[in-house]
């Protein structure tokens, strides 16, 4: 048990379709729950308020009548973002609790940025208005080779607008995410090629390691 000796933490689980981030979400707070963290929120993004969660479905849905620009995506997803943070995530930081996010910053990076060609300045710009100095604690990172990734996702159905890309797309998300968390120090990758018993494995040895590093 550590739990006397921690300040509460920002974790956020990233990667692109299919990676297995709902699984290693849970999975992170049963660990937290393992080590006497209890106080532990989920979200998700985009969404986790009823603002974000209308921005969802906006962002998520086909639209067959009027095609979304690319910045008016970004542009939604940082205000779903913004309203998440400010009415959620800080308040709850403030009081001392831990949060796990599916999803956050680096998402809009890899997808908008590397996947639809916004450059990387204009995000920033972006990000600077919207986040300013808010940055994770810890950001797990579930590398994937999109061909298996989306054959998980897809294997379930339901196929959404942005899983309906072409793979050339994630390609592109996959290689800027790898970008991003190579210069990353507060992150931990997780090669989630492998079966879920083994990722979960490593999840769990590498995140005990990093919360003995946290005393
Ligand atoms: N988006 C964006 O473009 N920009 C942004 O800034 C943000 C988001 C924040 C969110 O939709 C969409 O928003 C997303 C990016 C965009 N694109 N799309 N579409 P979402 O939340 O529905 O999509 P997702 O986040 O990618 O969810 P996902 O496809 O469900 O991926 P996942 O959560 O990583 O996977 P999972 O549900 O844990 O697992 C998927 C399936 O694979 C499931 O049946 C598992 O049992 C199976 N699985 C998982 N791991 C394994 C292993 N290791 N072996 C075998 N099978 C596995």
């Amino acid at each position: 048990m550590y739990k006397k000796f921690f300040n509460n933490k920002f974790i956020v689980v990233e990667g692109i379709e299919g990676a297995g981030k709902k699984h290693a979400c849970l999975l992170i707070k049963q660990i937290l729950k393992m080590n006497g963290i209890k106080n532990v929120i989920s979200i998700r993004e985009p969404g986790s308020t009823a603002i974000a969660e209308k921005i969802r479905i906006l962002i998520k849905e086909q639209h067959y009548k009027e095609k979304i620009i690319n910045i008016t995506e970004l542009l939604l997803i940082y205000a779903a973002r913004t309203q998440l943070i400010e009415t959620i995530v800080k308040p709850a930081l403030k009081k001392g609790k831990w949060i796990i996010s599916d999803r956050h910053d680096l998402s809009s990076f890899a997808y908008q940025g590397g996947g639809s060609g916004i450059s990387s300045k204009t995000i920033s710009k972006i990000r600077k208005i919207c986040l300013k100095n808010f940055y994770p604690d810890l950001t797990v990172y579930l590398d994937v080779d999109p061909e298996i990734g989306l054959k998980r996702a897809f294997s379930r159905g339901n196929v959404d607008r942005i899983e309906k890309k072409n793979i050339n797309f994630f390609i592109r998300t996959r290689e800027r995410y790898l970008e991003l968390i190579s210069k990353n120090p507060k992150s931990i990758t997780i090669n989630a090629n492998k079966n879920l018993y083994i990722v979960q494995q490593t999840i769990l040895k590498k995140i005990k390691k990093w919360l003995k590093i946290q005393t």
